[in-house]
Protein backbone atom coordinates (compact mmCIF):
# COMPACT_ATOMS: atom_id res chain seq x y z
CA UNK A 1 0.00 0.00 0.00
CA UNK A 2 1.66 3.21 -1.16
CA UNK A 3 -0.04 5.53 1.23
CA UNK A 4 -0.94 5.16 5.01
CA UNK A 5 -2.41 7.34 7.14
CA UNK A 6 -1.92 7.84 10.90
CA UNK A 7 -1.73 11.28 13.07
CA UNK A 8 1.29 13.16 13.76
CA UNK A 9 2.12 14.18 17.19
CA UNK A 10 4.85 16.01 18.30
CA UNK A 11 6.79 13.76 20.70
CA UNK A 12 8.33 10.49 20.46
CA UNK A 13 6.45 9.25 23.23
CA UNK A 14 3.36 9.51 20.71
CA UNK A 15 5.16 8.22 17.85
CA UNK A 16 6.33 5.27 19.53
CA UNK A 17 2.97 4.64 21.15
CA UNK A 18 0.80 5.04 17.67
CA UNK A 19 3.58 2.86 16.08
CA UNK A 20 2.88 0.14 18.66
CA UNK A 21 -0.79 0.37 18.35
CA UNK A 22 -0.54 0.67 14.76
CA UNK A 23 1.88 -1.55 13.55
CA UNK A 24 3.47 -1.25 10.35
CA UNK A 25 1.41 1.53 9.13
CA UNK A 26 3.71 3.99 7.75
CA UNK A 27 4.73 7.63 8.82
CA UNK A 28 2.03 9.63 6.60
CA UNK A 29 -0.11 12.01 8.77
CA UNK A 30 -3.71 12.95 8.48
CA UNK A 31 -4.62 15.96 10.22
CA UNK A 32 -6.49 17.52 7.09
CA UNK A 33 -9.62 18.22 6.48
CA UNK A 34 -12.32 19.80 4.97
CA UNK A 35 -16.02 21.02 6.89
CA UNK A 36 -17.71 22.32 4.17
CA UNK A 37 -20.18 19.51 4.31
CA UNK A 38 -23.32 20.32 6.85
CA UNK A 39 -23.33 23.51 4.79
CA UNK A 40 -23.30 22.88 1.19
CA UNK A 41 -26.96 20.86 1.05
CA UNK A 42 -27.66 24.70 2.08
CA UNK A 43 -25.95 26.83 -0.07
CA UNK A 44 -27.27 24.19 -2.98
CA UNK A 45 -30.69 25.26 -1.66
CA UNK A 46 -31.42 21.03 -0.23
CA UNK A 47 -31.96 21.76 2.86
CA UNK A 48 -32.10 24.51 5.49
CA UNK A 49 -29.34 25.40 7.59
CA UNK A 50 -31.15 26.15 11.18
CA UNK A 51 -33.45 23.41 12.69
CA UNK A 52 -35.29 24.34 15.60
CA UNK A 53 -34.44 22.35 18.70
CA UNK A 54 -38.23 22.49 19.14
CA UNK A 55 -38.51 18.49 18.54
CA UNK A 56 -36.32 17.80 21.99
CA UNK A 57 -39.02 20.07 23.95
CA UNK A 58 -40.38 17.08 25.81
CA UNK A 59 -37.14 16.05 27.17
CA UNK A 60 -36.85 15.89 30.55
CA UNK A 61 -34.23 18.25 32.09
CA UNK A 62 -32.26 17.00 34.80
CA UNK A 63 -29.73 20.22 35.86
CA UNK A 64 -26.73 20.90 34.24
CA UNK A 65 -27.68 18.28 30.88
CA UNK A 66 -28.62 19.15 27.67
CA UNK A 67 -31.61 19.88 26.67
CA UNK A 68 -31.10 20.23 23.12
CA UNK A 69 -29.39 18.69 20.63
CA UNK A 70 -29.55 15.00 18.60
CA UNK A 71 -27.75 11.85 19.31
CA UNK A 72 -26.94 9.15 16.99
CA UNK A 73 -29.82 5.84 17.43
CA UNK A 74 -29.27 2.66 16.49
CA UNK A 75 -26.71 0.64 14.19
CA UNK A 76 -25.17 3.00 11.48
CA UNK A 77 -25.32 1.32 8.46
CA UNK A 78 -22.79 1.09 5.75
CA UNK A 79 -23.51 3.46 2.83
CA UNK A 80 -19.80 2.79 0.78
CA UNK A 81 -16.79 0.52 1.75
CA UNK A 82 -13.06 0.02 0.09
CA UNK A 83 -12.74 3.75 0.16
CA UNK A 84 -8.99 4.92 -0.18
CA UNK A 85 -7.78 6.93 2.42
CA UNK A 86 -11.01 9.00 2.31
CA UNK A 87 -10.42 12.31 3.74
CA UNK A 88 -13.30 14.87 3.19
CA UNK A 89 -17.13 14.53 2.17
CA UNK A 90 -19.68 17.02 1.36
CA UNK A 91 -23.50 16.51 -0.26
CA UNK A 92 -24.30 18.23 -4.31
CA UNK A 93 -27.43 17.60 -5.22
CA UNK A 94 -28.50 14.43 -4.82
CA UNK A 95 -24.83 12.60 -4.65
CA UNK A 96 -22.10 12.83 -1.85
CA UNK A 97 -18.69 14.08 -3.66
CA UNK A 98 -15.62 11.82 -1.54
CA UNK A 99 -12.00 12.65 -1.69
CA UNK A 100 -9.46 9.94 -1.37
CA UNK A 101 -6.11 11.45 0.37
CA UNK A 102 -3.59 9.48 -1.77
CA UNK A 103 -5.04 9.21 -5.20
CA UNK A 104 -6.95 12.79 -5.48
CA UNK A 105 -9.74 10.58 -7.50
CA UNK A 106 -13.26 12.05 -6.46
CA UNK A 107 -15.74 9.77 -6.11
CA UNK A 108 -19.90 10.15 -6.47
CA UNK A 109 -21.99 8.07 -3.71
CA UNK A 110 -25.06 7.62 -3.03
CA UNK A 111 -27.15 5.20 -1.00
CA UNK A 112 -27.96 1.94 -2.58
CA UNK A 113 -25.65 2.98 -5.93
CA UNK A 114 -22.33 2.08 -6.38
CA UNK A 115 -20.01 4.55 -6.21
CA UNK A 116 -17.74 6.04 -8.98
CA UNK A 117 -14.89 8.24 -10.54
CA UNK A 118 -16.06 12.36 -11.63
CA UNK A 119 -12.33 12.78 -11.99
CA UNK A 120 -8.70 13.03 -10.77
CA UNK A 121 -7.69 16.19 -9.15
CA UNK A 122 -4.27 17.20 -11.27
CA UNK A 123 -1.50 17.62 -8.76
CA UNK A 124 -2.11 15.96 -5.87
CA UNK A 125 1.29 14.93 -4.25
CA UNK A 126 0.51 12.87 -0.97
CA UNK A 127 3.59 13.02 1.55
CA UNK A 128 2.94 12.62 5.17
CA UNK A 129 -0.31 13.70 6.21
CA UNK A 130 -0.64 15.80 2.95
CA UNK A 131 -2.47 14.45 -0.49
CA UNK A 132 -5.98 15.30 -1.62
CA UNK A 133 -7.91 17.08 1.77
CA UNK A 134 -10.56 19.04 2.25
CA UNK A 135 -13.57 19.43 -0.34
CA UNK A 136 -16.24 21.88 -0.23
CA UNK A 137 -19.33 22.63 -2.76
CA UNK A 138 -20.95 26.04 -3.74
CA UNK A 139 -24.19 26.45 -5.90
CA UNK A 140 -23.92 29.89 -8.45
CA UNK A 141 -26.74 30.00 -10.58
CA UNK A 142 -27.09 26.79 -12.45
CA UNK A 143 -23.46 26.37 -11.82
CA UNK A 144 -22.15 24.03 -9.31
CA UNK A 145 -18.53 24.81 -8.33
CA UNK A 146 -16.24 21.94 -6.40
CA UNK A 147 -13.67 23.20 -4.03
CA UNK A 148 -11.15 21.00 -2.98
CA UNK A 149 -7.68 21.71 -1.05
CA UNK A 150 -4.55 19.91 -1.88
CA UNK A 151 -0.91 19.50 -1.23
CA UNK A 152 1.55 20.00 -4.33
CA UNK A 153 5.03 19.52 -4.45
CA UNK A 154 5.96 23.27 -3.45
CA UNK A 155 3.47 23.00 -0.53
CA UNK A 156 -0.94 22.96 -0.82
CA UNK A 157 -3.16 25.34 -2.97
CA UNK A 158 -7.03 25.65 -3.30
CA UNK A 159 -8.70 24.99 -6.62
CA UNK A 160 -12.05 24.88 -8.55
CA UNK A 161 -14.07 22.82 -10.58
CA UNK A 162 -17.41 23.20 -12.52
CA UNK A 163 -18.99 20.11 -11.43
CA UNK A 164 -21.55 18.87 -14.32
CA UNK A 165 -22.65 16.12 -15.59
CA UNK A 166 -21.39 14.15 -13.04
CA UNK A 167 -18.16 14.78 -14.30
CA UNK A 168 -15.30 17.59 -13.03
CA UNK A 169 -14.41 19.69 -15.19
CA UNK A 170 -10.77 21.84 -15.29
CA UNK A 171 -9.24 22.86 -12.37
CA UNK A 172 -8.86 26.84 -11.39
CA UNK A 173 -6.17 28.02 -9.68
CA UNK A 174 -8.05 29.62 -6.35
CA UNK A 175 -5.35 29.93 -3.96
CA UNK A 176 -1.66 29.30 -4.46
CA UNK A 177 1.45 28.69 -2.66
CA UNK A 178 -0.11 27.60 1.07
CA UNK A 179 2.42 26.76 3.22
CA UNK A 180 2.33 22.69 3.03
CA UNK A 181 4.91 20.02 4.17
CA UNK A 182 5.40 16.82 5.55
CA UNK A 183 3.09 17.13 8.48
CA UNK A 184 0.62 19.38 10.12
CA UNK A 185 -1.05 20.52 6.07
CA UNK A 186 -4.68 21.53 7.87
CA UNK A 187 -6.94 21.16 5.11
CA UNK A 188 -10.43 21.94 5.67
CA UNK A 189 -12.28 23.78 3.74
CA UNK A 190 -16.12 25.16 3.91
CA UNK A 191 -18.10 27.98 3.01
CA UNK A 192 -19.81 29.53 6.19
CA UNK A 193 -23.02 31.19 6.54
CA UNK A 194 -21.76 34.85 5.07
CA UNK A 195 -21.05 33.12 1.80
CA UNK A 196 -16.97 33.26 2.10
CA UNK A 197 -14.93 30.24 1.86
CA UNK A 198 -13.19 29.08 4.94
CA UNK A 199 -9.65 26.89 4.85
CA UNK A 200 -7.84 25.63 7.85
CA UNK A 201 -4.05 25.50 7.31
CA UNK A 202 -1.65 23.87 9.79
CA UNK A 203 1.88 25.03 11.01
CA UNK A 204 3.72 22.52 8.68
CA UNK A 205 5.69 21.62 11.36
CA UNK A 206 6.89 25.18 12.40
CA UNK A 207 5.62 26.26 15.19
CA UNK A 208 6.54 29.35 15.40
CA UNK A 209 4.71 30.15 12.10
CA UNK A 210 1.44 29.93 14.20
CA UNK A 211 1.84 33.23 15.94
CA UNK A 212 3.33 34.75 12.56
CA UNK A 213 0.24 37.11 11.09
CA UNK A 214 2.83 37.44 8.10
CA UNK A 215 2.02 33.86 7.36
CA UNK A 216 -0.53 31.96 6.91
CA UNK A 217 0.47 28.91 8.85
CA UNK A 218 -1.30 27.74 11.57
CA UNK A 219 -4.61 29.49 10.87
CA UNK A 220 -7.33 29.84 9.90
CA UNK A 221 -8.49 31.39 6.71
CA UNK A 222 -10.92 33.65 5.21
CA UNK A 223 -11.27 34.27 1.51
CA UNK A 224 -14.33 35.39 -1.72
CA UNK A 225 -15.02 32.30 -3.87
CA UNK A 226 -12.67 33.71 -6.34
CA UNK A 227 -9.93 33.54 -3.42
CA UNK A 228 -9.65 37.39 -2.54
CA UNK A 229 -9.34 39.12 0.58
CA UNK A 230 -13.14 40.37 2.19
CA UNK A 231 -12.60 43.92 2.92
CA UNK A 232 -13.75 42.92 6.29
CA UNK A 233 -11.75 40.90 7.42
CA UNK A 234 -10.55 41.11 11.15
CA UNK A 235 -6.80 41.95 9.90
CA UNK A 236 -7.03 44.59 7.40
CA UNK A 237 -5.76 43.44 3.61
CA UNK A 238 -5.15 39.83 5.31
CA UNK A 239 -6.82 36.36 4.27
CA UNK A 240 -6.09 35.50 7.88
CA UNK A 241 -9.37 34.88 10.12
CA UNK A 242 -7.93 33.44 13.44
CA UNK A 243 -4.57 31.95 14.62
CA UNK A 244 -2.00 30.65 17.48
CA UNK A 245 -3.65 26.78 15.52
CA UNK A 246 -1.36 23.79 15.45
CA UNK A 247 -2.98 21.53 13.06
CA UNK A 248 -6.98 22.45 12.50
CA UNK A 249 -9.04 19.98 10.86
CA UNK A 250 -12.65 20.53 11.26
CA UNK A 251 -15.03 24.06 10.76
CA UNK A 252 -18.76 23.97 11.39
CA UNK A 253 -21.04 26.88 12.40
CA UNK A 254 -24.03 27.10 14.49
CA UNK A 255 -27.57 28.01 14.08
CA UNK A 256 -26.38 31.63 15.54
CA UNK A 257 -23.78 32.20 12.53
CA UNK A 258 -21.02 31.14 15.56
CA UNK A 259 -17.41 29.08 13.82
CA UNK A 260 -16.50 26.11 15.92
CA UNK A 261 -13.03 24.64 14.76
CA UNK A 262 -10.53 21.81 16.46
CA UNK A 263 -7.19 21.85 16.41
CA UNK A 264 -5.57 18.42 16.54
CA UNK A 265 -2.45 19.04 19.55
CA UNK A 266 0.95 17.71 20.00
CA UNK A 267 1.16 15.51 23.23
CA UNK A 268 -1.58 16.50 25.81
CA UNK A 269 -4.37 18.14 24.42
CA UNK A 270 -6.74 18.57 21.31
CA UNK A 271 -8.99 21.10 21.03
CA UNK A 272 -12.66 22.67 20.54
CA UNK A 273 -12.74 26.72 20.13
CA UNK A 274 -15.10 29.13 19.34
CA UNK A 275 -13.50 31.16 17.00
CA UNK A 276 -13.33 34.80 17.00
CA UNK A 277 -12.71 36.91 14.09
CA UNK A 278 -8.77 37.76 14.64
CA UNK A 279 -8.74 35.43 17.88
CA UNK A 280 -5.39 34.05 19.06
CA UNK A 281 -5.56 30.26 20.04
CA UNK A 282 -2.30 30.02 21.78
CA UNK A 283 -0.15 27.09 19.92
CA UNK A 284 2.78 26.89 20.19
CA UNK A 285 2.82 29.19 24.03
CA UNK A 286 0.04 27.34 25.48
CA UNK A 287 -1.65 24.02 24.43
CA UNK A 288 -5.05 23.14 25.57
CA UNK A 289 -5.95 25.68 28.13
CA UNK A 290 -4.07 28.10 29.66
CA UNK A 291 -5.61 30.52 31.66
CA UNK A 292 -3.02 33.28 29.80
CA UNK A 293 -5.60 35.86 29.31
CA UNK A 294 -3.59 36.74 25.98
CA UNK A 295 -5.06 33.72 24.36
CA UNK A 296 -8.49 31.99 24.06
CA UNK A 297 -8.82 29.02 25.19
CA UNK A 298 -10.44 25.56 23.98
CA UNK A 299 -14.00 25.66 25.27
CA UNK A 300 -13.12 21.68 25.35
CA UNK A 301 -10.12 19.85 25.65
CA UNK A 302 -9.58 15.97 25.61
CA UNK A 303 -6.22 13.73 26.30
CA UNK A 304 -5.05 12.94 22.97
CA UNK A 305 -5.27 9.67 23.07
CA UNK A 306 -9.11 9.79 23.02
CA UNK A 307 -9.94 12.51 20.16
CA UNK A 308 -7.45 13.38 17.48
CA UNK A 309 -10.14 15.50 15.85
CA UNK A 310 -10.26 15.52 11.89
CA UNK A 311 -14.28 16.60 10.69
CA UNK A 312 -16.37 18.78 12.70
CA UNK A 313 -20.39 18.67 12.01
CA UNK A 314 -23.24 20.54 13.81
CA UNK A 315 -26.56 19.26 12.97
CA UNK A 316 -29.36 20.12 15.10
CA UNK A 317 -28.21 21.69 17.68
CA UNK A 318 -25.22 19.11 18.48
CA UNK A 319 -21.31 19.43 17.48
CA UNK A 320 -20.29 16.25 16.08
CA UNK A 321 -16.39 15.40 16.11
CA UNK A 322 -15.07 13.07 13.86
CA UNK A 323 -12.04 11.30 16.24
CA UNK A 324 -8.81 9.87 14.37
CA UNK A 325 -6.58 8.47 17.29
CA UNK A 326 -9.63 7.83 19.62
CA UNK A 327 -11.23 6.10 17.00
CA UNK A 328 -14.69 7.25 17.86
CA UNK A 329 -17.01 9.56 17.21
CA UNK A 330 -17.75 12.41 19.47
CA UNK A 331 -20.93 14.88 20.54
CA UNK A 332 -20.75 17.95 22.53
CA UNK A 333 -24.18 19.54 23.45
CA UNK A 334 -24.60 23.08 25.78
CA UNK A 335 -27.12 22.72 28.54
CA UNK A 336 -29.31 25.56 29.39
CA UNK A 337 -26.16 27.52 30.80
CA UNK A 338 -23.86 27.04 27.99
CA UNK A 339 -21.76 24.50 29.45
CA UNK A 340 -20.71 21.69 26.93
CA UNK A 341 -21.33 18.13 27.49
CA UNK A 342 -19.57 15.49 25.60
CA UNK A 343 -20.52 12.39 24.88
CA UNK A 344 -18.25 9.40 22.55
CA UNK A 345 -19.71 6.50 20.49
CA UNK A 346 -18.50 3.78 18.77
CA UNK A 347 -15.31 3.47 20.70
CA UNK A 348 -12.95 1.10 18.46
CA UNK A 349 -16.09 -0.25 16.71
CA UNK A 350 -15.02 1.77 13.08
CA UNK A 351 -11.56 2.65 13.23
CA UNK A 352 -10.00 6.03 12.39
CA UNK A 353 -12.63 8.51 12.05
CA UNK A 354 -11.79 10.92 9.55
CA UNK A 355 -15.18 13.31 8.61
CA UNK A 356 -18.52 14.08 9.64
CA UNK A 357 -21.31 15.30 7.98
CA UNK A 358 -24.77 15.80 7.69
CA UNK A 359 -25.92 13.50 4.86
CA UNK A 360 -28.29 13.48 2.16
CA UNK A 361 -30.62 11.74 4.00
CA UNK A 362 -30.56 13.88 6.95
CA UNK A 363 -29.04 11.06 8.95
CA UNK A 364 -25.58 11.38 10.18
CA UNK A 365 -22.75 9.94 8.06
CA UNK A 366 -19.03 9.67 8.96
CA UNK A 367 -16.04 8.69 7.15
CA UNK A 368 -13.87 6.17 8.34
CA UNK A 369 -10.39 5.10 7.51
CA UNK A 370 -10.55 1.70 8.65
CA UNK A 371 -8.40 -0.22 10.94
CA UNK A 372 -5.96 -2.48 9.81
CA UNK A 373 -6.66 -5.64 7.95
CA UNK A 374 -9.76 -3.88 7.25
CA UNK A 375 -10.50 -3.33 3.06
CA UNK A 376 -10.56 0.22 3.08
CA UNK A 377 -12.26 3.25 4.93
CA UNK A 378 -16.19 3.50 4.87
CA UNK A 379 -18.56 5.42 5.10
CA UNK A 380 -21.99 5.11 7.80
CA UNK A 381 -24.80 6.16 7.93
CA UNK A 382 -26.99 6.71 11.54
CA UNK A 383 -30.44 8.11 12.33
CA UNK A 384 -30.43 11.03 14.20
CA UNK A 385 -32.94 11.29 17.24
CA UNK A 386 -33.60 14.35 19.84
CA UNK A 387 -30.84 13.89 22.66
CA UNK A 388 -32.16 12.35 26.22
CA UNK A 389 -30.62 13.55 29.15
CA UNK A 390 -27.68 12.26 29.58
CA UNK A 391 -26.82 10.40 32.65
CA UNK A 392 -23.43 9.50 33.92
CA UNK A 393 -23.65 5.83 33.13
CA UNK A 394 -22.41 4.01 29.80
CA UNK A 395 -25.22 3.21 27.00
CA UNK A 396 -25.61 0.56 25.11
CA UNK A 397 -22.89 1.48 22.13
CA UNK A 398 -21.97 4.90 23.18
CA UNK A 399 -19.59 5.74 26.09
CA UNK A 400 -20.68 9.06 27.89
CA UNK A 401 -18.21 11.74 29.68
CA UNK A 402 -19.96 13.34 32.39
CA UNK A 403 -19.02 17.23 33.50
CA UNK A 404 -15.59 17.51 35.03
CA UNK A 405 -15.31 13.33 34.52
CA UNK A 406 -12.13 12.43 31.95
CA UNK A 407 -13.04 15.40 29.60
CA UNK A 408 -11.68 18.40 31.17
CA UNK A 409 -14.23 21.38 30.51
CA1 LIG B 1 -5.19 26.38 21.61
Amino acid sequence: MPYRDFEDRGGAGYMRRSMLARGAYGAAIALVRISVISLAPVLLGIMPLVVSSDTNAQSSNLPGYPDTGVMPVDTPVQIVASLDLPWSAVPVGREVLVSQRGTGDIVALRPGATSRSVGVVPGVVARGDGGMLGLAALAQGAEVWVYAYHSTTSGNRIVRMAYSDGVLGNVQVILDSLPGGRGHNGGRIAFGPDGMLYATVGETRNPDLSQDQNSLAGKILRMTPDGGIPADNPIKGSLVYAFGLRNPQGLAWDEDGQLWATDFGDDTWDELNRIRPGGNYGWPVVEGRGGNPAYIDPVMQWHTQEMGPSGLAYVRGTLFIAGLTGERLWSVTMDATGNPQARAHYVGQYGRVRDVFEGIDGKLWFVTNGRRGDPGGQILSVTLAPAPAARCTPTDGSAQVCPNDEVER
